[in-house]
């Protein structure tokens, strides 16, 4: 626990900025989640942590969206579909610093000057464009990744084709989304002049893409195809809403130019990482804290969390253009496998579309982030199936609930299990109960805090949540085999004390994971609330809890279903 607690550090981490062009689903719960988990964890260890999120508001996709509903401005559009995402952070105990709206003055300055600094330093130029533009993925693809459609029939294009065929619709190959031939001026950024730079920075920095298959992917993708030049505009006469390109109303910034922008927006800003000075942070409308902040210092902290679909755009258009900038690049970005629903993508028309706050709904919060958290691995796609959701509330109230239940009945007595063992080392504690069960939960225990330390700090939280079941299994077992309705006094303490230790270091354990349910569980044992961080994740750490426990009445927060 010392060492954990000696490294005490800033950390910022970042979800995507999501579309709002429809209400959230549950990939979208997905990556907040995971942010938050990372977030509420260090502020567990005392770690100092800004997270940010928010929505992605410009561009063609919201801008279409918008028309076709009917909406007479895309900002009403966006102002209305905000509401969802806020709400869903909300009901989820998202626990964010900033929620940056692209839309917020401070953030539409910035994208200016990025914009500037990549043009005066020479990286952006005008040309003429063609090529096939996917809406619904806001990006060109290459002839290559298109296929005509006609009826039943899906022809691969010719290099050279020019979409003039008058048949059919294009598609793209890999996501299937209607892509049209444009041909138009745009400004272009020089991003073919970073490959061999990237290349050596990927060499140098191996742990700057994470999970490892993400960062061999990018690497080769580097080394196999040369990158060539990326619009970054469009006229405005048909992306109307997005940011004027500095210095030319005739043309708009790209959204996803725009967008990338928001990491720096939120956490001071392109001057302050740029000159190294300490600002203060603007806080957008939706912001919790206002602060002041060393901006280059939390960006040499920077994580970005991000879906494996918009990798290419962090990994090498991002950097990219902060290189162009002049301006250093963030710590990591972690990529992380998508959600299907009943084993397919999740689609408006098969209907297969989880919505995250109607399961919360349903379910409880807490349920719902455990059971997401225990069924995905960041390599690879998780499968939303709502029996398991199901079992996963079902088990809770079986075993963690039953554990509660037990020691905290009427029968025993914690407080005084607890002032009578106060002091014992886990080891003495073994040696006179001599039991299996025990030895098994004690080594866990011991290792607890660097454990979960470990595997959060690389993302594996579902072995973590895995790991957490096991001492509640184990604790189970004490209670089951140990009998301590049967013992007299002293024994009977000793069990309980074994048990009741573990449902406490298992809640607090869980407070990043399941705040709301660990912190009820953790006022039914009657802990107090300042001994609700990592160092009292040890045996024996808090000799004075429970004092109340075991009146009668006392309900356990989780009831079997
Ligand atoms: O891509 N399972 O926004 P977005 C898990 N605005 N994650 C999923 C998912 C699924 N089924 N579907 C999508 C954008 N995601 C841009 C980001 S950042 C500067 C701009 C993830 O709303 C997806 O991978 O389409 C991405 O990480 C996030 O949700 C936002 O997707």
């Amino acid at each position: 626990t010392s060492r954990i607690l000696r490294q005490a550090t800033k950390i910022h981490i970042t979800t995507p900025i999501f579309y709002p062009n429809a209400k959230p689903h549950l990939g979208h719960l997905y990556s907040s989640l995971l942010c938050d988990v990372q977030a509420r964890w260090n502020k567990l260890k005392f770690n100092e942590v800004l997270f940010t999120t928010g929505t992605d508001e410009h561009g063609l996709k919201i801008q279409n969206a918008s028309e076709n509903l009917g909406f007479t401005s895309p900002k009403d559009f966006v102002d209305k579909l905000l509401h969802h995402f806020l709400q869903l952070d909300k009901r989820a105990n998202i626990e964010y610093t900033r929620f940056i709206r692209t839309t917020d003055e401070d953030h539409v300055e910035n994208v200016k000057k990025l914009w500037k600094l990549c043009y005066d330093r020479g990286y952006i130029y005008k040309g003429t464009h063609d090529g096939w533009y996917s809406v619904a993925d806001e990006t060109f693809y290459p002839a290559s990744k298109i296929l005509q459609v006609i009826g039943e029939k899906e022809i691969p294009l010719s290099a050279s084709s020019e979409g003039t065929a008058s048949e059919g619709k294009y598609i793209n190959t890999e996501t299937r989304s209607e892509v049209f031939y444009q041909k138009e001026t745009n400004y272009f950024f020089r991003l073919s002049s970073f490959n061999d730079q990237l290349i050596k920075i990927l060499l140098d920095k191996p742990g700057l893409i994470y999970p490892r298959s993400s960062y061999n992917q990018v690497l080769s993708s580097l080394q196999e195809q040369p990158l060539q030049d990326l619009s970054i505009s469009r006229p405005a006469t048909r992306l109307k809403w997005g940011i004027p390109t500095p210095g030319d109303q005739s043309q708009r910034i790209y959204v996803w130019f725009d967008a990338l922008c928001n990491y720096v927006t939120s956490i001071g800003g392109v001057d302050a990482l740029l000159t190294k000075k300490k600002v203060s942070i603007e806080h957008g409308a939706h912001s919790l804290d206002n602060l002041t902040v060393d901006t280059a210092e939390w960006w040499s902290n920077t994580t970005h969390l991000i879906g494996k679909d918009i990798i290419r755009f962090h990994t090498i258009y991002w950097p990219a253009i902060l290189l162009a900038a002049g301006l250093p690049l963030p710590n990591r970005i972690v990529v992380h496998g998508h959600w299907l629903s009943q084993g397919r993508k999740m689609s408006k028309s098969i209907g297969n579309v989880v919505d995250p706050i109607e399961m919360i709904e349903r379910y409880n919060v807490d349920m719902v982030r455990w059971y997401i958290l225990e069924y995905s691995t960041l390599e690879s796609d998780g499968d939303f199936v709502e029996a398991n959701l199901r079992k996963t509330r079902e088990l809770l109230a079986a075993k963690w609930g039953n554990l509660v239940h037990r020691c905290g009945g009427v029968k025993f007595n914690i407080s005084r299990a607890v002032s009578s063992f106060n002091g014992i080392s886990v080891n003495d504690f073994a040696s006179v109960l001599n039991n299996a069960a025990f030895d098994s939960l004690k080594g866990k225990l011991d290792t607890l805090s660097e454990d979960l330390d470990r595997m959060i700090e690389n993302y594996e939280l579902s072995n973590a949540v895995k790991h957490i079941w096991s001492i509640i299994n184990d604790a189970n077992n004490v209670v089951q085999t140990g009998e301590p309705w049967a013992k007299p006094k002293e024994e009977q303490d000793m069990i309980i004390y074994a048990a009741t230790e573990s449902a406490r270091i298992a809640a607090i354990a869980s407070l990043a994971f399941i705040p709301d349910l660990s912190n009820k569980l953790l006022d039914r044992l009657d802990v107090e609330p300042s001994k609700r961080s990592l160092e009292y994740i040890k045996f024996g750490a808090d000799n004075n809890y429970g004092s109340k426990a075991n009146m009668k009445g006392r309900e356990v927060p989780i009831k079997r279903l």
